[in-house]
């Protein structure tokens, strides 16, 4: 509930002129395609009117969970007194099963799948439908489950960096065989003014520090009950240790492409 609730401060306050760009895609080859298939949306640019659609959106919220990313539209509906009912919401995306999304007043709610693999197509997709619905002034926001690092269970972390296994601010793409490099930092306004809103809140403890993304689960985030494990309980440790003084506040992940791909594409990126 900390995030929902936190957001929801957030978004009550006039919406800051910090926030007057468009989305840039950074494809040449995008505005020559006499048609754009959304493929894991299941929406195209000839099939559905985007701008119609989405062009007034203003706040794209993105989750791992399809329940919860329901449960948060349906939450916000409530909130804002949307007309209608918040258990009528409507899945835009239910011709696939691949992620949801639902759209409440200017806030767009998708599921964005677990790992980097899963949350990139789905960041291509989203910044590719901002952009043909012509959107300006997004916000994105990532709420989602993490791991804390040396924080009391339910502290929400508000990401200043998102850091790889190294705790280096940057996500390594492989292109053609080759790889680049991106860096990952995000907005540090919105997260100033995102824990500002949540002092005013009391209640919901918050800090802004890093955010440490890993390819898996088990093994990469040290966890001693995978089907694998090949270091110690106090080789784990030292590696948390290390964590920790380099800023690391929790581990998911998803951090490092969410936030490059908001960098190189001029959106606004909170991640939480
Ligand atoms: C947090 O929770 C999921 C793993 O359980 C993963 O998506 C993440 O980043």
């Amino acid at each position: 509930m900390a995030l929902p609730v936190i957001l929801l401060n957030c978004i009550g306050n006039e919406h800051k002129d910090y926030i007057k760009q468009q989305v840039q895609i950074k494809n040449p080859y995008l505005d020559t395609m006499e048609e754009d298939i959304l493929y894991h949306f299941s929406l195209s640019t000839k099939t559905h009117n985007l701008p119609e659609m989405f062009g007034d959106t203003k706040f794209v919220c993105v989750g791992g969970s399809a329940n919860r990313m329901r449960a948060f539209a349906q939450f916000m509906h409530h909130e804002m007194k949307l007309t209608g009912t918040p258990e009528d919401i409507r899945d835009i995306c239910e011709a696939t099963d691949r992620y949801c999304m639902y759209k409440v007043g200017p806030v767009l709610s998708i599921s964005h799948g677990m790992g980097v693999p899963s949350i990139s197509i789905m960041m291509h997709e989203l910044i590719k439908l901002l952009h043909h619905a012509q959107c300006r002034d997004v916000v994105l926001f990532r709420l989602g489950t993490s791991g804390g690092v040396g924080l009391a269970p339910g502290t929400v972390v508000i990401t200043d960096k998102a850091v790889d296994y190294s705790f280096r601010p940057r996500f390594e793409q492989v292109v053609l065989g080759k790889v680049i490099i991106r860096s990952t930092e995000l907005d540090e306004g919105v997260a100033k003014e995102l824990l500002q809103c949540s002092n005013e809140l009391q209640n919901f403890p918050t800090v802004i520090g890093n955010t440490m993304c890993t390819h898996d689960f088990y093994e990469g985030q040290g966890r001693l009950d995978g089907a694998l494990c090949s270091f110690s309980h106090e080789e784990k440790l030292e590696y948390l240790r290390k964590a920790y003084e380099a800023g690391v506040r929790n581990i998911e992940m998803e951090s490092t492409v969410f936030a490059s791909m908001c960098r190189v594409c001029g959106l606004k990126g909170v991640y939480l």
